[in-house]
């Protein structure tokens, strides 16, 4: 980068990015500040001869200049771009093993968040036999990295989805891997966040989306929405936990779902007003509801059975009547068999912004925690409105 102030001074440069090895795409991310003073700035993709008789050919696209931080390290990270034909989503790539045929689908449902979503099908897989999509993404090694992501998997028999990290060299010698995510059960939207540390030297992670047959005739198929990969540990669990996005029409935003007992009409919405942090909601509201009537929004997470967690947020009541607001944990077995539950908060009164937090614990085998928003009507015609900000969940430490 070079800066130059509005005498066309040239007043600073840094270099953000520098690679020697071979790679096919390579995602980059960098973070640029032009010096103060600086009102035209000059981006340049440069090669550099380090010897005599340098060569290489250099390819680039798809170059996003734009203000502000972004922290998201993938290209294409909600499979929205889709110009090819392959049934890969742009920035991405893919792999299966010998004798394996590609069925890979970039869907309009199920969608996590904005239209679209990255799809691959498996039939008749034989044992271990694999196939993937993944994307290269420039990293260093040694620093503590977090992918997250929904994942949806339907049919699944006789496999399992992964997510695999992959580590190079400048010289592009595979030098580790880790598999930090692993779920062979059916699940709608399931929200993933796995931290991963590439191992020292590594200069480019490879992001793998895995479905592995265990056995004979696998099947399944598997559905990748809202992927981040991005520095740094970030610990909270949940996708989307202050609902700044909200791409979709249900009121209900990206990355959550909601349930309604019999006959309760659904009535969310994603307000700005009241709003806890950001500058968005989530607000549901009940009017002339039955007794036991529930009206909820939820997100399933990853889990590991056993272990503590704890979950907090921001509540606000309106008009609440006849109804109590309660914070319901249902938990699930790899097979989805439910094998527990907890009610760990429960609010009756009307409040503005109120913070809570519980500790809540899935017991052993649980796979699959889903975090329930709910209003549950006391007594019949119950009303009220509920608005939920800043959730985190997240392992206790
Ligand atoms: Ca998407
Ligand atoms: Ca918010």
């Amino acid at each position: 980068m070079h800066y130059f102030d509005n005498n066309n001074s040239f007043i600073g440069s840094e270099t953000v990015f520098e690679y020697g090895g071979n790679v096919s795409w390579l995602s980059i991310n960098e973070q640029v500040r032009p010096v103060a003073k600086t009102v035209r700035a000059r981006l340049h993709f440069t090669i550099i001869a380090l010897d005599n008789d340098a060569s290489v050919s250099l390819t680039v696209d798809s170059v996003t200049f734009q203000k502000g931080e972004q922290n998201n390290l993938l290209f294409n990270p909600g499979f929205e771009r889709n110009t090819r034909t392959s049934g890969i989503a742009d920035g991405w790539g893919n792999w299966g093993s010998a004798g394996v045929p590609a069925h890979y689908r970039v869907v309009t449902t199920p969608v996590s968040s904005e239209k679209q979503a990255q799809q691959m099908a498996i039939s008749n897989l034989p044992k271990d036999g694999m196939h993937n999509f993944f994307q290269d993404v420039a990293v260093t090694g040694g620093q503590p990295y977090t992918l997250s992501a929904q994942i949806a998997t339907a049919n699944l028999s006789k496999a399992k989805v992964q997510v695999i990290m992959h580590y190079f060299d400048v010289n592009n010698n595979f030098i580790g891997s880790e598999t930090p995510f692993e779920y062979s059960g059916n699940t709608v939207w399931l929200s993933i966040n796995e931290q991963v540390c590439p191992v020292a030297k590594t200069v480019r992670a490879r992001v793998h989306f895995n479905v592995l047959a265990v056995d004979n005739n696998a099947s399944g198929i598997v559905t990748v929405d809202s992927v981040t990969f991005q520095k740094g540990e970030q610990s909270n669990l949940l996708i989307n936990p202050g609902f700044e996005s909200n791409t979709r029409t249900s009121g209900v935003a990206d990355g959550w779902g909601n349930w309604e007992s019999a006959g309760v009409n659904a009535n969310y919405r994603v307000v700005t007003s009241p709003v806890s942090s950001g500058k968005h909601a989530q607000q549901m509201s009940i009017s002339n509801l039955p007794k036991d009537g529930m009206h909820t929004f939820f997100q399933d997470v990853a889990v590991t059975g056993g272990q503590p967690y704890t979950l907090s947020g921001q509540i606000a009541t309106a008009s609440l009547s006849k109804a109590k607001v309660q914070v319901i944990m249902h938990y699930f077995d790899v097979n989805n068999n439910f094998i527990g539950n907890e009610t760990p908060f429960e609010y009756s009164d009307n409040t503005g912004w109120k913070s809570f937090q519980v500790q809540v614990k899935p017991p052993a085998n649980t796979v699959r925690a889903r975090v329930h928003f709910n209003l549950l009507a006391l007594e019949d015609r119950a009303s009220g409105t509920v608005t939920v900000d800043s959730v985190i969940f997240q392992r206790l430490k």
